[in-house]
């Protein structure tokens, strides 16, 4: 008995240090944003209370029972002073479920409730959810929309591989009870579904990602935009394509609305995913683009290329060279904690401030869309700085 509370107490003791280990700011920069030198959330972080059984009579070797495998994609939002992260955690036995994990900082002692969340069904019980994006909408909820994932029922016999991709929704007033509506009719697939945090013309507003199969965009041209009147019987009658997928670009293949997107003075500030395929498989990466505060459907900035590239331990794990983000939180500081997931394994925060992205948004040139238009950008960028005193 003294032996296995040692071991206990052991267990407990590693998970604390890892627990409260402090973040470091990490020197090197663009000037656009920061990494921090470790994840914020691994599996590790999973509750000891969640995995193991600490009965000695009926788990006398202390085994670990019940497996994590990863924990990624959160959704973020503050809430009661701390920095709170909805995270997608999936288990050994590939279920992906959402977890509330808290920190007084934003950067590092993220630790996760005690319970996970424990989902209401609606009519239609599904397999598997995940990615969930809160907005603290101005009718004073806050809602998650999350993908609810279930086997195809058109699927041929013996294809155990085909599924169907909807947007769950949920609300809640205070991250402890969630209250299920039907899931958001549509007549594509639907994956990434973002819910804008204000009213647009008296109706809630979508950022959607319309999509021909579960997996493959197909003719969906890339993000989305519908009007509804109603969340409680939420339904696309109308969709068009606000931010395309485009050849020879990060979000050739696929790219789909990260977070719901922030209020500026200049715009509403966009982050995004990009998919393009290449011989390694397909990359994702993050991109930031703006749209009008007048029209928030309407693109009014969009840097070339990539903000956040899989870098270093980032590039490996379940589902290599992804990086995907669903939550940023603007402080009232104007920083912003912006929460990614590295190759659907881990999660990571990078900051930044509004002003900053919102200059990174609006003086980055654009893609020109070809090799021609990205060398005469260079060159325009020389001849100024030639024409500057040196300031070496
Ligand atoms: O595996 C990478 C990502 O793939 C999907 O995103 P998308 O629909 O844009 O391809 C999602 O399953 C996401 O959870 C995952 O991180």
């Amino acid at each position: 008995m003294e032996l296995y509370k040692q071991k206990v107490n052991r267990l407990f003791e590693q998970q604390e240090q890892l627990l409260s280990r402090k973040n470091e700011m990490k020197q090197i920069s663009n000037g656009i944003c920061r990494r921090y030198r470790y994840p914020v959330l691994t599996a590790a972080h999973t509750p000891l209370i969640w995995r193991y059984d600490f009965d000695p009579a009926s788990n006398p070797a202390l085994l670990e029972r019940i497996g994590m495998n990863g924990t990624f994609n959160a959704g973020a939002i503050r809430w009661e002073g701390k920095y709170v992260l909805v995270v997608r955690v999936e288990g050994n036995d590939r279920k992906s479920f959402f977890a509330i994990a808290e920190s007084p900082n934003g950067v590092d002692n993220f630790r996760f409730r005690d319970y996970p969340v424990s989902l209401p069904d609606g009519d239609d019980p599904e397999t598997n959810v995940y990615d969930m994006r809160l907005t603290k909408h101005e009718d004073g909820w806050i809602y998650g929309l999350f993908c609810a994932e279930r086997k195809d029922p058109a699927a041929a016999p013996g294809d155990l591989s085909s599924a169907t991709a909807s947007c769950g929704i949920v609300r809640t007033q205070d991250l402890l009870s969630w209250e299920r509506l039907p899931d958001l009719k549509s007549k594509s697939q639907q994956r990434n579904v973002v819910l804008h945090p204000e009213f647009v013309n008296g109706c809630y507003a979508l950022y959607t990602r319309p999509q021909d199969g579960f997996i493959d965009a197909g003719s969906g041209g890339g993000i989305g935009w519908a009007l509804v009147e109603d969340m409680a019987k939420a339904e696309i009658t109308g969709e068009k394509i606000i931010n395309l997928r485009q050849y020879h670009t990060i979000k050739e293949v696929k790219n789909g609305e990260g977070p719901p997107p922030i209020r500026t003075a200049k715009g509403w500030l966009h982050l995004a995913h990009g998919v393009r395929a290449c011989a390694a498989g397909l990359r994702y990466v993050l991109y930031l683009y703006m749209t009008g505060l007048e029209d928030p459907s309407e693109v009014i900035a969009e840097p070339a290329g990539h903000l956040l590239a899989p870098e270093g331990e980032e590039r490996t794990g379940d589902v290599s060279n992804v990086l995907f983000s669903n939550g940023w939180i603007a402080g009232d500081d104007g920083t912003v904690y912006l929460y990614y997931a590295s190759s659907d394994t881990r999660m990571h925060v990078a900051t930044s401030t509004l002003d900053k992205l919102v200059d990174y948004c609006l003086n980055s040139p654009a893609d020109g869309g070809r090799s021609k238009t990205s060398v005469d950008a260079i060159i325009r960028l020389v001849n100024k700085n030639k024409s500057m005193p040196d300031l070496r």
